[in-house]
């Protein structure tokens, strides 16, 4: 059985996941009207599809524990962006208020001696660090390309590679 100080922080993690995967579409929908960059919009698309599953897989484990699960009212996301890089500078930034959330569910679990919870959110640490990874990874290609269209074409073509590549670790 859920205490109601971790189960406050759950659902609090539940609406932040929401709200990622609010955010992270917003973000495909924006790039799905930049000329040539379908990858990049593939790839955000999938990363809010990924936020919902992370939302869900905390809805039920609330539920199971004899908890109750909210479903949060959201907030509208930011619709556009100045440029790609922009877009991955804000994604960058989103993972690491993500992490910094979830270290501080973590946090709560230990206090309230939840080990059931503690071990449950070690999956979601794990996913935070591959994240945070990943954004950096892009935000330093991104650097890199500068203004350079074609390294911008490239970026897109090898971004799908990347994140699958990411995945698989
Ligand atoms: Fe939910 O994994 Fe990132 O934010």
């Amino acid at each position: 059985m859920l205490s109601k100080i971790v189960q406050d922080a759950l659902n609090e993690q539940i609406r932040i996941e929401a709200e990622s995967s609010q955010v992270y579409l917003a973000m495909a929908c924006w790039a799905e009207i930049q000329p040539g960059i379908d990858n990049v919009t593939a790839f955000f698309y999938q990363h809010s599809d990924e936020e919902r599953e992370h939302m869900l897989k905390l809805i039920h484990f609330v539920n199971e524990r004899g908890g109750f699960a909210t479903v949060p009212a959201l907030p509208q996301p930011p619709l556009t962006f100045p440029s790609i890089k922009h877009a991955f500078q804000a994604l960058l930034k989103h993972e690491i208020f993500v992490s910094e959330s979830i270290n501080n569910c973590v946090d709560i679990a230990l206090q309230e001696k939840d080990y059931a919870t503690h071990n449950f959110l070690q999956w979601y640490v794990a996913e935070q660090i591959e994240e945070e990874a990943l954004a950096r990874t892009m935000n330093d290609k991104l650097e890199l390309i500068g203004d350079d269209k074609g390294g911008l074409y490239l970026f897109d073509k090898d971004i799908l590679t990347i994140s699958v590549g990411h995945e698989k670790k």
